[in-house]
């Protein structure tokens, strides 16, 4: 159990509100009525006292220089950054006054919010916005930046199951980490990894490049980008094949075995070494040391899905602790999000009961096209606002997206810390408070426990928190919900069910107390959830055959409003399979000759998705953006190391310096994500695609063809 914080000391209980699966624990230091520190809570099992080097120094992020203290109203043309400061109520009465305007010439869903999980916290991140949004009749912005291809996959096969705790992972003696950079993304579980290999695991990473987790691990496998499906479908074979099936766990545990068997037949090593570039032996040797090493743990990363068979990939992962019975051991099994049994309200959080039957839904990762009209809506957007989101960086097309948002008739609103690559086009600005400025429980995707974050100091200038911002509006709209005047702590006590059993012993003052708590889902380091099978899908057993599928694509509800789960879709293979990406040589031949190499666009180490890619010391930290070669490829092209380069495809460029390395092999490039445009040339998202892959709506973002040329 955690230490109470000494109530002489000026010390505050604090919790990570980014986008990260680690949600650490944190301790604000405060003086004078300032964050004058930040370290990570001893107490906590998983932050363990550290933070990484993103937050470390959180402090001058409160207070940088160019944070956004007032409301400003655009006073140069779209994009210059020329704002002059206006009082809250001017900038509130402009924005409601244009919104009505709007709503009587076009309807309410001419309006459109636009918001992500910059802010993780029940309160101002999960969302205050939308209840709002839903009120007003505004188009559904529906939001599968992340995870929603990975968790329809998850969903399909184990149902609404946590999987395994991170924390038993000590358990493991083999641990397979599939397409995540621990170290860089998940730091805190790489720890309990670093546990495990001391106590003898073998940790293997499947990575398309040798990322700094790879550099690490015992054994680096590198299938070229979005084959992954096929080396998931020849290690079932194998273990089909070479008699290494749990019989007694298939049996009783799982449904569609046969027909699994039956479609794993063809998909020979060979097949896959041929699809991956990875020779049929290690796919042998892998599948073998994995079936017979107990307990075996599989950790996959977010950038599986992202390429057209993401979705399918996913499905093949999660049906390989069944077949060998991993399940049976603490430390064995499978962690994707280990949110699904987590107690919050959306319902209540979010509203979808106050969305007006019919209205329209529009995709984030679609906005470029929304706005510039190449989606024939009608009516046509008029008004967007962005919140806790940072599109004309992180969304694909993005000289799109920014073709829109300079489009003279669009009014653009925008709550922020920084006046980022979309707040940039704003025509109005809305100063955000920050971390240790507001109430909240932030949620995680990474861990069970809830971390509170207490209000510490008071907000620098006149920045106030996301929620009261769309108090203020409701309030000016003449929305007289309850909902819309509560206060954060209400909020609170009605997001979460406090009544559910995994809250058994908690309540916010518990939390207030003592900053965090362990939900009660069974002991972590023992957790075995499926033991017994104790599947929630349809049929309680793991489904190797899905019986879901065959309802059609969904979008799991994760982090999100129920609503957008129950988009219709074409039915989907009820049996895992390799779906070749969409952008490759043998798909796309054609594109595949203008543009040859396959880009892969991963997380920056010191930067967290767009956040801190503008502060000074981060910068220095991660580095310019770089653009990782192989020799070969650079040798074709007259490419030298560290010379700038520009990668380009039809829907635009951007420009880097080469790295010339064999940590990627040839036909791939390697730039990490988050460079702002405005302090760049270009940025990754530029080149990529916004199609969707086939399951959950998710981004393609490993699947995307590009030239590179020395400049
Ligand atoms: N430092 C840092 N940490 C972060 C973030 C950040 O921006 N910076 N963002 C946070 C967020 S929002 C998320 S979703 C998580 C994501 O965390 P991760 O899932 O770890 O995300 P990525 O770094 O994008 O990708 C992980 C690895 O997958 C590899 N990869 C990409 N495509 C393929 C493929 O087709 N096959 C295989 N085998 N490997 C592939 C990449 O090379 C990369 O090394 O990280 C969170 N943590
Ligand atoms: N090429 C490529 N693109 C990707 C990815 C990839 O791996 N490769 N990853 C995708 C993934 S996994 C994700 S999750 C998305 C993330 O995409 P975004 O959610 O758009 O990511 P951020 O850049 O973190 O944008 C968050 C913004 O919210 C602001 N913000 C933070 N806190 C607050 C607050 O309290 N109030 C307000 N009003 N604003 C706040 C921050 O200043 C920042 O500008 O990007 C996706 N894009
Ligand atoms: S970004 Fe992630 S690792 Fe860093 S402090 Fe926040 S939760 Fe922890
Ligand atoms: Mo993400």
């Amino acid at each position: 159990m955690a230490a109470q914080l000494d109530p002489k000391t000026t010390q505050a209980f604090g919790g990570c509100p980014h986008d990260c699966p680690d949600t650490c624990a944190m301790i604000f230091d405060i003086a004078d009525g300032k964050v004058v520190g930040v370290r990570g809570n001893k107490d906590h099992p998983m932050t363990r006292g550290g933070l990484c080097v993103k937050l470390k120094d959180y402090e001058k992020r409160h207070y940088h220089p160019d944070r956004l203290l007032y409301p400003m109203r655009r006073t140069g043309p779209k994009g210059s950054k020329q704002f002059e400061r206006i009082s809250w109520d001017e900038a509130l009465d402009e924005i409601t006054t244009r919104w009505k305007a709007i709503i009587d010439e076009y309807g309410p869903q001419a309006i459109i919010p636009y918001s992500y999980l910059g802010h993780q916290g029940l309160v101002h991140g999960l969302n205050g916005g939308d209840a709002f949004f839903n009120r007003l009749g505004a188009t559904v912005c529906e939001r599968t930046f992340c995870g929603e291809g990975s968790a329809t996959a998850w969903l399909l096969t184990h149902g609404p199951s946590g999987g395994m705790d991170p924390e038993s992972f000590a358990q493991s003696k083999y641990i397979v980490i599939w397409a995540c950079n621990s170290v860089s993304t998940n730091l805190h579980h790489w720890h309990i990894i670093q546990d495990a290999h001391k106590k003898g695991a073998k940790v293997v990473v499947i990575d398309t490049y040798r990322s700094k987790t790879a550099a690490q691990a015992d054994w680096h496998i590198a299938p070229k980008p979005g084959t992954d499906g096929a080396l998931a479908m020849a290690m079932i074979h194998t273990i089909i094949e070479e008699g290494l099936v749990d019989q007694d766990y298939v049996d009783n545990y799982t449904v569609g075995f046969d027909e699994l068997a039956d479609r794993a037949k063809a998909r020979t090593p060979e097949w896959a070494e041929d699809i991956t570039g990875v020779p049929a032996d290690v796919i042998r040797t892998l599948a073998r040391e994995y079936a017979t090493t107990k307990p075996a743990a599989i950790r996959i990363g977010v950038a599986l899905e992202r390429h057209y068979g993401g979705g399918q990939t996913i499905r093949a992962v999660c049906c390989l602790p069944a077949l060998v019975g991993a399940w049976r051991d603490a430390g064995g099994g499978i962690m994707q999000m280990p949110v699904w049994e987590h107690p919050y309200k959306f319902d209540v959080i979010c509203r979808p009961d106050f969305i007006p039957e019919g209205t329209r839904v529009v995709n984030n990762l679609q906005i470029g096209r929304a706005l510039t009209g190449e989606m024939d809506l009608d009516p046509p957007i008029k008004s967007m606002m962005c919140w806790n989101s940072n599109p004309v960086t992180q969304a694909p097309e993005c000289d799109k997206i920014v073709d829109g948002l300079m489009r003279d008739d669009l009014f653009l609103v925008s709550a922020e810390h920084f006046i980022s690559d979309t707040a940039s086009y704003a025509d109005i600005v809305l100063p955000a408070a920050m971390g240790a400025e507001l109430e909240d429980i932030i949620l995680s995707w990474g861990h069970n426990y809830l971390t509170y974050n207490a209000k510490s100091v008071e907000p620098p200038g006149e920045a106030v928190p996301n929620n009261e911002i769309f108090r203020q509006l409701a309030a000016r709209m003449g929305f007289d919900d309850e909902r819309f005047k509560w206060s954060d702590s209400e909020c609170l006590e009605h997001y979460i069910d406090w009544d559910a059993p995994a809250c058994e012993g908690i309540d916010l003052d518990y939390l207030r107390q003592y900053g965090f708590a362990h939900l009660k889902l069974g002991a972590p380091a023992e957790r075995a959830p499926h033991r017994e099978g104790n599947f929630p899908t349809p049929s309680g057993k793991c489904e190797l055959k899905s019986s879901a599928a065959a309802g059609g694509n969904f979008v799991a509800p994760v982090f999100r409003q129920m609503y957008e789960a129950m988009q219709p879709g074409e039915a989907l293979d009820p049996l895992p399979d390799y779906v070749p990406s969409r952008e490759t040589a043998a798909t796309n031949p054609e594109r595949a000759k203008k543009y040859p190499l396959n880009i892969v666009s991963p997380k920056s180490h010191g930067f967290l998705n767009s956040c801190y890619a503008n502060m000074e010391n981060k910068i220095q930290g991660q580095g310019e953006q770089f653009v990782l070669i192989n020799a070969a490829d650079a040798d074709a092209r007259g490419i030298r190391d560290g010379e700038p380069v520009r990668v380009f495809n039809d829907r635009g460029g951007f420009e880097g310096a080469a790295r010339i390395t064999d940590d990627v092999n040839a036909g791939v490039v390697v730039a990490t994500l988050g460079y702002w445009r405005q302090l760049n040339k270009g940025t990754v998202n530029i080149v990529s695609s916004a199609e969707f892959v086939n399951m959950g709506h998710a981004p393609s973002f490993s699947d995307n063809l590009v030239q590179v040329e020395a400049l």
